[in-house]
C-alpha cells in the first residue's frame, strides 16, 4: 500500500466523492491538510478566504447551488467557532456541507493544558449544532469516516457534517487504504396505506394547494406531473422557489398563494415544513401542532420526524420524487382536472402582483430591473433586507437551486460570502448578490477573495444608512425608541475600488438597469451602490405575514 499522510487520506477520499473545490484558512494545525491540497492542486482548487465565516457560507453556496456538498477546512477553536453560523444555517436549509477542522496535538485533546486553539470539548460542540461529526484519529480511518460523512451529509434529511483531524495526525505518514466512495442514498418506499388514505383526500379535494420546500428541489418533473393532474396552484415561501417556475400557469409566488388560502381545503406539502402556512401566514407565535381541518394536510418528507413537528392528516415518508410519483400514479385515472382553477390562479397572480406593486416600493421597481437584466438561469442570493424580503414573493424565480437563502435561520450577512461559493460551482453563470449595507459589512472583507479568484459576482448594496428593518420596527412598535440600528456606513464604491473591483454609485431603478447590464458584461467581481433615503423603503412584511406576530 502507498504511503501517505493523513492528511492526504482525507484529501485523496474527497477527490473519490467527486469535490473539486475547498475553501478555507489555513493554520498550524491544518498545514498537513494545506499540504496535502498543495500536492492535489490539479484536482482541488482551494479558494482562501478573509475570515472562517467566508470559507464556510462559500461551501454553503455551493452546496446550495448545485446540490452536491460544498467543503471548507479551518483550524479548531475559533475558526471552526467563526465558521459556526454558516453550520447553523445549512442545518436550517438542510444544506449538504463538510468542514474538515483541525484538532490540538492528540495527546494533549481534553486535557485542558490552553494549547494553541483548544476549546473545552469541540467534538461535542460540533455535535450539538451540526448533523454529524467525528473525529479521525487515525489517517487510516480517514477514508472510511470521509465515506460515512458524505453519506450522512446526503442521506434522508441533508445537512451539514464536520470531521476533525489532529495536526499530528494529519502529518503523520501511514499506509492508508482508499476505500471507494459512492454507499447508495437512502430512499424510504412511500407505504401503499399512506397513498391510498392521501389519493382519496385528493380526490375529493376542491380547491387543493401544493407547497414545495427544499426538500423538493430534485423533484420539478415529478410535482409538475402531479400539480398537473390537478390543476393546483404550486407555491413556495424561499427554498423550494423555482421548482416550478413563476411564469409557469400553475407556479405561485407566496403573496399570490395567500390569496387562494382561505378557499383551500387541501394543502399538499412536498419537502417542505409548512412555515408559510402554519408560521407566516397563521400568527408567527401561536404553536399549532396539529391543525384541524379544512384544510386537510398531506405530507410527504424524508424526515419521518416532521410527521409529528407538524402532524398531516396523512404523512407519507419519502424522498420527494417518489411521494409525488405514487401519488400522481395512484390518481392519474381518476383524477379530475378542477374546472376554472388556471383561471383562478392568474387572476390571484394579477391582484397580488398589482398589490405589492402599489404597496412595496421602491422595493418592487428595483426588483423588477433586477429580474429584466438577469438571466433566466441566473442566481439570486437574498440578504435580511428591505430588497431579500421583498424578493420572497416579488422576484420571480424559474429554475430550481437559482433562489439561494439562508432559510429560517436568517443570518444577517450571509448573502454576499455565499454568493461567491455560488460563482465559485457555476462560472459560466451569472450571480447577484442583493443586500443592504448592514449585511453586506458582515463580509466586507471578502471583495479581497472575489478579485484575487475572479468571482464575477455582481453585488448590489442598497445604502440606507441603518439595520432599516430594526429601524422600522423601533420607529413603528416602540413609539421611535430608535437604538443601536443607525449606522455610519463607508463609500462603498471607493472601498469596492480599494480592493480593485469595478464600482458604482446609482440613485434610481432607471440607473440601476444600465449599470447591472455594464457590471455583468465585465464578467468581474463587481459592485453597485444603490444609495437610498433613510426610511424611504416600504414594509414588505403585509405580504410575508399577514397575520402579524404573535398569538
Ligand atoms: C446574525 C444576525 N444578527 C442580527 C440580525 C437581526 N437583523 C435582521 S434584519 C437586520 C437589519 C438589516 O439591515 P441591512 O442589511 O442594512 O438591510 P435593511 O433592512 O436596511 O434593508 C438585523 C440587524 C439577524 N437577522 N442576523
Amino acid at each position: 500500500m502507498p504511503k501517505m499522510t493523513g492528511s492526504e487520506a482525507i484529501v485523496r477520499s474527497l477527490i473519490e466523492h467527486g469535490v473539486d473545490t475547498v475553501f478555507g484558512l489555513p493554520g498550524a494545525q491544518t498545514y498537513g491538510f494545506f499540504d496535502a491540497l498543495y500536492k492535489y492542486r490539479d484536482k482541488i482548487r482551494m479558494i482562501t478566504s478573509r475570515h472562517e465565516q467566508g470559507s464556510a457560507y462559500m461551501a454553503f453556496g455551493y452546496a446550495q447551488s448545485t446540490g452536491r456538498p460544498g467543503v471548507f477546512c479551518v483550524v479548531p477553536g475559533p475558526g471552526i467557532l467563526n465558521a459556526s453560523a454558516a453550520l447553523n444555517t445549512a442545518w436550517g436549509t438542510n444544506t449538504p456541507v463538510l468542514g474538515v477542522v483541525g484538532q490540538i496535538p492528540s495527546d494533549f485533546i481534553g486535557k485542558g493544558r490552553g494549547q494553541l486553539h483548544e476549546m473545552p470539548d469541540q467534538l461535542k460542540t460540533l455535535r450539538s449544532i451540526v448533523k454529524w461529526s467525528e473525529r479521525i484519529g487515525d489517517g487510516r480511518e480517514a477514508s472510511d469516516i470521509v465515506n460515512t460523512a458524505f453519506d450522512k451529509i446526503v442521506s434522508g434529511r441533508p445537512g451539514p457534517a464536520t470531521v476533525e483531524m489532529a495536526m499530528d495526525v494529519m502529518m503523520r505518514e501511514i499506509d492508508a487504504p482508499i476505500s471507494k466512495a459512492g454507499k447508495a442514498r437512502r430512499r424510504p418506499k412511500p407505504k401503499a396505506a399512506d397513498i391510498d388514505a392521501a389519493a382519496k383526500l385528493i380526490l375529493k379535494a376542491k380547491r387543493p394547494m401544493i407547497m414545495v420546500g427544499g426538500g423538493a428541489q430534485h423533484a420539478s418533473a415529478e410535482v409538475l406531473r402531479l400539480a398537473e393532474l390537478l390543476d393546483a396552484p404550486v407555491t413556495a415561501f424561499r427554498r423550494g422557489r423555482g421548482i416550478i417556475p413563476d411564469d409557469h400557469d400553475l407556479g405561485m409566488n407566496s403573496a399570490a398563494a395567500y390569496e387562494l388560502w382561505n378557499d383551500t381545503d387541501l394543502l399538499i406539502g412536498i419537502g417542505s415544513r409548512l412555515e408559510l402556512q402554519y408560521m407566516r401566514w397563521a400568527k408567527s407565535a401561536a404553536y399549532v401542532q396539529a391543525p384541524k381541518a379544512p384544510p386537510h394536510i398531506i405530507r410527504i418528507d424524508i424526515d419521518p420526524k416532521e410527521m409529528t413537528r407538524l402532524k398531516p392528516h396523512v404523512g407519507i415518508v419519502a424522498d420527494s420524487i417518489d411521494g409525488a410519483t405514487a401519488l400522481a400514479d395512484a390518481i392519474e385515472s381518476r383524477a379530475k382536472r378542477i374546472p376554472n382553477a388556471r383561471k383562478r390562479i392568474a387572476d390571484a397572480k394579477a391582484s397580488a402582483r398589482a398589490e405589492y406593486e402599489a404597496q412595496v416600493q421602491p422595493e418592487v421597481a428595483y426588483l423588477d430591473v433586477i429580474r429584466d437584466v438577469m438571466p433566466r438561469d441566473s442566481f439570486f442570493v437574498e440578504e435580511l433586507s428591505q430588497m431579500g424580503f421583498t424578493s420572497y414573493y416579488a422576484y420571480p424565480v424559474y429554475q430550481p437551486r437559482t433562489y439561494v437563502t439562508t432559510g429560517f435561520p436568517g443570518t444577517l450577512g450571509f448573502g454576499f460570502q455565499t454568493a461567491l461559493g455560488v460563482k465559485a460551482a457555476n462560472p459560466d453563470r451569472a450571480v447577484v448578490s442583493v443586500t443592504g449595507d448592514g449585511g453586506f459589512m458582515f463580509g466586507v472583507q471578502e471583495m479581497a477573495t472575489a478579485v484575487q479568484e475572479n468571482l464575477a459576482v455582481v453585488t448590489l448594496v442598497f445604502n440606507n444608512g441603518g439595520f432599516g428593518n430594526v429601524r422600522r420596527d423601533q420607529s413603528t412598535q416602540f413609539k421611535g425608541r430608535v437604538i443601536g440600528s443607525e449606522l455610519h456606513t463607508p463609500d462603498f464604491t471607493a472601498l469596492a475600488k480599494s480592493f480593485g473591483m469595478a464600482a458604482k454609485r446609482v440613485t434610481s431603478p432607471e440607473e440601476l438597469g444600465p449599470a447591472l447590464q455594464r457590471a455583468l458584461k465585465t464578467d468581474k467581481p463587481a459592485l453597485i451602490e444603490i444609495s437610498l433615503e433613510r426610511g424611504s423603503e416600504a414594509t414588505p412584511w403585509p405580504f410575508i405575514m399577514p397575520a402579524g406576530f404573535g398569538r
